[in-house]
């Protein structure tokens, strides 16, 4: 059979099962996906993943944070590989596509390399990244920043839980070594490609298959900590209370109206908000939020990231104390514009449409961006929907953006 281009149903059928499968494990059936990292759940996809990659005849390997590398050696001594992959940890109550996708795309792809027995001069590594969303530990793309050296080991090994359990106790319970080598020099990577899906609206509004990402958004966390005084619900009066809760509220309720203050897409979000000591007819004396605040411009990004922190200062007072934290602060990224058009030409030649396309989203991509050339493909989200359990994308999509990878990386790897 000539070499195969242009993807077949077995390949969509293939993905279909990928996602099918890995979906299966998580700790909420029917409520979504939930699968945190270094869970059982976790366990059981990394267990999915490493045997998906022996069976394609990948050499597996696990770095000492846990991301997952499969790699189809090449002819060049010590060559930079080219990584194809995404993450595998989902939000809370997600879906089975964000992620997965990305990370099926690499191992499909490797598979067409080797059932078209090509040889690749600079190797191919399909890569399954752990911790990107942040959805156990604090600030999300954990595993490409330490990967990649923006966190030190240690700063790595010393991150907690909300319980207070640190990354290498949790890596240690599932049976991972943290002690495995960690950091990759950025010599040893040629380029990264990552396939999500948009989270958006766009690609399905429009009937287009692919879109080719230009930019990410530039993103920060910040956790505000309101400390008031607990009191018994009956009986203090309220003039002589220090809520920390109604402190909070007003300032949860204001952060929409500065971010469209700012403008320019500017987006911000409270997801996570803890209220102690939670007790029904408790005054609470603590609240502990996290404000989620994004951008597609640097300047708009300082510019809400300076407003939601003087708006919350500005609550401090009568009781009340204020205290932020800032957790992550990455600046708006470019995709590499020789991989763009690489993957424009790939999706040209196999007469698939695609638009560019930026994104609101933060990617694994936005690390590896400042170390090597990135490009990201994007398909169609169904209803624009992510981050909930109604989140589908067609794996038909999925399998045009392995050919279209495929392609690109026959380029990359120089495969003969
Ligand atoms: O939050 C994000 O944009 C990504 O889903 N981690
Ligand atoms: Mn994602
Ligand atoms: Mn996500």
């Amino acid at each position: 059979m000539g070499e195969q281009t242009g993807h077949t149903d077995e390949l969509r059928q293939r993905v279909e099962r990928h996602i099918e499968a890995i979906g299966e494990f998580t700790s909420t059936p029917g409520q979504g996906t939930t699968r945190l990292t270094y869970s059982e759940q976790d366990l059981q996809a990394r267990q999915y993943i490493k045997r998906t990659m022996t069976e394609y005849g990948l050499q597996v390997r696990e770095d000492g944070f846990g991301n997952i590398f499969g790699r189809l050696e090449g002819t060049i001594e010590g060559a930079p590989g080219v990584l194809i992959g995404s993450h595998f940890d989902s939000v809370p109550n997600g879906g089975s596509y964000d992620g997965p996708a990305g990370v099926v795309a690499g191992l499909e792809v490797a598979r067409l390399f080797r059932e078209n027995g090509l040889t690749p001069k600079y190797p191919l590594e399909a890569v399954a990244m752990t911790e990107e969303e942040g959805g156990r530990f604090i600030g999300g793309l954990l595993g490409s920043r330490a990967m990649l050296g923006v966190i030190s080991r240690e700063e790595f090994a010393q991150t907690t839980d909300k319980d207070g359990i640190t990354t290498v106790e949790a890596m240690r319970a599932i049976g991972l070594d943290p002690s495995l080598p960690g950091k990759r020099e950025k010599e040893s990577i040629k380029a990264f490609l990552e396939l999500h899906i948009e989270q958006g609206p766009i690609l399905e509004e429009e009937g287009i298959p692919i879109g080719i990402v230009q930019a990410i958004v530039g993103l920060t966390q910040i956790q505000v900590t309101v400390r008031g005084s607990a009191g018994h619900a009956g009986t203090t009066p309220m003039e002589r209370r220090a809520d920390a809760l109604v402190a909070a509220s007003k300032i949860v309720a204001q952060l929409p109206e500065l971010a469209k203050e700012q403008g320019n897409g500017t987006v911000a979000t409270v997801g996570r908000l803890n209220v102690l000591p939670n007790g029904a007819n408790v005054i609470p004396d603590r609240v502990v939020f996290t404000a989620d605040l994004r951008a597609g411009r640097e300047e708009d990004v300082l510019g809400i990231l300076d407003k939601a922190e003087t708006l919350a200062r500005s609550a401090a007072g009568e009781g009340i104390e204020v205290e932020i934290e800032r957790q992550l602060y990455i600046k708006p990224k470019r995709m590499s514009g020789h991989v763009r058009e690489l993957l424009e030409k790939s999706s040209g030649a196999l007469g698939i449409e695609y638009r560019p396309l930026n994104s609101g989203a933060g990617h694994d991509a936005m690390i590896f961006s400042d170390f090597t050339e990135v490009g990201m493909l994007f398909i169609p989200s169904r209803g624009g929907l992510s981050h909930c359990p109604e989140e589908w994308s067609d794996p038909a999509d999925i399998a045009r953006a392995v050919d279209i990878f495929y392609e690109a990386a026959k380029k990359l790897t120089e495969a003969e």
